[in-house]
């Protein structure tokens, strides 16, 4: 009898670790681009609409920053962000006063959204005449956020890249201080915006009961499996210099929500410097997470991210 359910207890110890093995082998892979994927809208001069190959790892030296914004069914949210962000970037990146030339550009990568979100964003480019400056690159099948901001840093040219949420939950203008905080280091530094000196005050505490419990539990999590010293994982404002983008993202896995914490631990592995700076916030209406749905996939990922680099299984870069 006892042999039997030896047997049983094997069998089913078997199964189990077979499924999660399948499981974390097919589901975690980085998806490779689609066919049509490779090329980018902006509108031209003459305000026409035209289509450009995208290139990868490309550099410009007249870039200093890139700013990547993923979007998903955002055009009601989108063209605020982008107001905000290029009056900032206008008066910020210019050599002299009367300097016209765009020292910057805009990515704004599609996750094969719905809505109108690619009209309203050439629109809003044709009327402000932003060239090139702006670029619209759609991914054909959805991606999710990490996949989308993936995506957009591999195609970024700056010395630096910041990717920044569609809805303007952060105030744009709060990068000059990310800029100021930036580590000078060899490997490569990232500033990222938190929220974290935010946790007592009422934009958190006015959240929902489930929302908050939600947090508390991510965050005991993360503290066992992942980044200890980092008060706020999540926030979707992060900048990095060339040398920390170019270095991270090629190597990512992860298309989910819980990305940034892949890109954290990768910075890490990389000898990547990472400094969190308190950024104003504000929560804005129309959130696309679905809380519980998300929450289990992001315990899900978490553990995936963790397992994987524990046993070796995705290639840790070395660190010097
Ligand atoms: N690419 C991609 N981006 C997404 C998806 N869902 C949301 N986003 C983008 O992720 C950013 C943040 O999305 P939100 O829906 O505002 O998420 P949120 O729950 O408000 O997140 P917080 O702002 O941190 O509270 C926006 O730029 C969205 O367009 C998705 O499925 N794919
Ligand atoms: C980790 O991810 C890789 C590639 O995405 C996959 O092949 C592997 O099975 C995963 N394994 C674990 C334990 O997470
Ligand atoms: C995106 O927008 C379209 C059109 O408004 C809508 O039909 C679709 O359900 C939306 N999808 C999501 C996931 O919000």
């Amino acid at each position: 009898m006892a042999r039997e359910a030896l047997l049983f207890f094997l069998l089913v110890t078997l199964c189990v670790a077979l499924i999660l093995f399948s499981y974390l082998k097919n589901s975690h892979n980085p998806r490779k681009p689609l066919a049509g994927e490779d090329v980018y809208l902006h509108a031209d001069e003459n305000g026409r609409i035209v289509t450009a190959r995208l290139k990868r790892h490309d550099t410009d030296p007249d870039i200093k920053l890139s700013v990547v914004v993923p979007a998903f069914n955002e055009s009601d949210r989108i063209i605020n962000m982008l107001e905000e962000a290029v009056a900032h970037l206008d008066t910020k990146f210019k050599q002299t006063v009367s300097d016209r030339k765009r020292r910057w550009e805009i990515i704004v990568v599609n996750d094969a959204s719905t809505d109108r979100t690619v009209d309203a964003v050439l629109e809003y480019s044709r009327s402000k005449r932003l060239g090139h400056s702006l670029r619209v690159c759609s991914l054909q099948k959805n991606r999710g956020k990490g996949g989308a901001v993936t995506w957009g840093m591999m195609h970024a040219r700056g010395d630096y890249a910041i990717f920044a949420d569609a809805d303007g939950a952060s105030r744009f203008s709060d990068i000059d201080i990310l800029f100021d905080k930036l580590v000078d280091n060899e490997y490569g530094s990232i500033a990222i915006g938190s929220r974290a000196h935010m946790v007592n005050t009422d934009a958190v505490v006015k959240r929902s009961r489930l929302r908050n419990f939600l947090m508390h539990g991510f965050h005991s999590m993360l503290r066992l499996l992942g980044i200890r010293d980092i008060g706020d994982t999540q926030c979707g404002f992060k900048l990095f210099s060339r040398d920390a983008y170019s270095k991270i993202f090629p190597m990512m896995h992860v298309e989910g929500w819980i990305f940034d914490i892949e890109v954290l631990i990768l910075a890490r592995f990389h000898g990547v410097t990472i400094v969190e700076v308190p950024i104003t916030w504000h929560e804005v209406g129309g959130s696309k997470m679905m809380l519980l749905k998300d929450s289990i996939r992001m315990a899900i990922d978490l553990l995936v991210i963790r397992l994987n680099y524990t046993f070796g299984i995705w290639r840790r870069p070395r660190v010097k």
